[in-house]
């Protein structure tokens, strides 16, 4: 088949490249020129490896293309953004631009698959619209929903080995894409109807907020009664039919905190706890903030050094970063604020070039990121630097003991020392 791909990003580029590999010929466009100019001098603008070398593989075979416009073709594959405009509500303009630009392209008997996350509802209100006006009658060609779903920092094994849901504006939809799918997928195929598959997507999504919501919840809970809240998720986790996830100092990315808001907006009465959880998450860079400022005053323009920029651990991707809200966060209080991520790329905020610039004088450290790299970091050699030392481990991820040994006040979020009697436990006992 030959299929053109809108949208070269996370997404995109891998899957383009894997059916490249797999017999198709398979054409690459992205709106960025710039994007296209690296790709075509062979660097690709994913940093994660695999990535790379799958990409580096598919222009090799020349059966991946870079093309500077929505070239024809049998199959089009839609990968584009779908952020949060800045009113919160779902931006779909890049949605509705490649629908039109794919509708304007048609002969009819074409197979169109929409994979970005949209809030439910979408392929019908966006791309059937767009086909009529072009004059293409919808039931001439195949339209179908087919949501990515690989985590970042696993992209081409995910890609590979994750099931997929594939939904068909009508059934006979949904078995043209999947005969797509099945070329690269070794995961299950399953068929469903689009507006299902649209909401599976998002409510994937929305499941792992709510989770970490209740394990943000647990944390600020167990500082109040004085217990450890990562022992808790452990223990509890032993049951077999619980399984919480981990907290910290907020849900970064451009996927996770986004896509609940998809089901909000749209439904804004019926969708109480998934709104609760967002928010519960939001607040939990004002909650580090507020352990910092337990043993910092704040007001005084002490330095604080945060360790990690990116929205995840071992990932460079720092869009939605809970970083970027600590930062605000911590200048608002008075604070002076230096970052430090060896990993991290685009932090709107600018990064330190070293540890020790970062650490240089500043009254406490805090973990926000847990790169694996940083377990390297000795306690003694970063202590010296500095003019406090208080570490904020808002991960649970650094030696405590150690850290203590080298003079160090430790408070990891959601630990028993953190916080005696919080507010909610002396309303309590009044
Ligand atoms: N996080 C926690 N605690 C946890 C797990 C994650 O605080 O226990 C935080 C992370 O630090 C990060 C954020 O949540 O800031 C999101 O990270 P993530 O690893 O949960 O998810 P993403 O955004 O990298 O990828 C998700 C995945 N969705 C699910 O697992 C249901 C991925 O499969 C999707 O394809 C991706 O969203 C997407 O593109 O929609």
């Amino acid at each position: 088949m030959t299929v053109t791909i809108l949208g070269l990003g996370y997404i995109g580029l891998p899957t383009g490249s894997m059916l490249a590999l797999a017999g198709h010929e398979v054409n690459g466009y992205d709106v960025s020129a710039d994007v296209r100019a690296r790709l075509r001098a062979g660097a690709g603008h994913i940093a994660e490896l695999e990535v790379r070398t799958l990409v580096a593989q598919a222009l090799a075979t020349g059966k991946l293309r870079i093309v500077d416009d929505v070239t024809p073709a049998d199959a089009y594959l839609v990968c584009v953004p779908t952020p949060n405009a800045s009113d919160g509500r779902p931006d779909l303009s890049y949605v509705q631009a490649a629908a039109k630009a794919i509708a304007a392209r048609l002969r009819g008997g074409e197979l169109i698959v929409l994979e970005s996350t949209v809030p439910p509802g979408t392929l019908e209100r966006i791309f059937v619209p767009a086909l009529r006006a072009a004059g293409i009658d919808p039931d001439s060609v195949a339209l179908a929903h087919c949501p990515e779903r690989v985590i970042p920092g696993a992209i081409v094994r995910e890609l590979r080995e994750n099931s997929r849901i594939i939904g068909g504006r009508r059934p006979q939809d949904a078995k043209r894409a999947r005969a797509l799918y099945a070329s690269f997928v070794t995961g299950g195929l399953f068929e469903t109807d689009a507006t299902t598959a649209e909401l599976v997507k998002v409510v994937e999504n929305t499941f792992r907020d709510v989770n970490i919501a209740l394990a943000n919840e647990l944390a600020v809970l167990c500082e109040e009664l004085g217990v450890d809240a990562w022992e808790v998720i452990r223990l509890a986790n032993e049951h077999p039919r619980v399984n919480i996830l981990s907290p910290g100092p907020g849900v970064g990315g451009h996927c996770i905190p986004i896509d609940p808001q998809f089901l909000a907006d749209a439904h804004p009465f019926t969708t109480e706890l998934i709104q609760t959880a967002r928010r519960v998450n939001a607040r939990m860079p004002n909650h580090i903030v507020r352990l910092v400022r337990d043993h910092v005053p704040s007001g005084e323009r002490r330095k604080i050094a945060l360790l990690g920029a990116s929205y995840k651990a071992d990932v460079d991707d720092s869009r939605e970063s809970p970083t970027e809200r600590l930062v605000a966060l911590f200048e608002e209080h008075g604070y002076e604020v230096a970052v430090y991520d060896p990993i991290a790329r685009g932090f709107k905020h600018g990064l330190c070039p070293d540890l020790e610039s970062a650490a240089q004088d500043a009254e406490a450290i805090v973990l926000v990121v847990n790169h694996a790299i940083f377990a390297t970091i000795e306690p003694e050699r970063v202590g010296a630097l500095m003019r406090g030392r208080v570490l904020v481990d808002a991960r649970n991820f650094f030696d405590a003991e150690k850290w203590r040994r080298a003079g160090f006040l430790v408070a990891a979020l959601g630990k028993r020392a953190a916080r005696a009697l919080g507010p909610t436990y002396q309303h309590a006992a009044l």
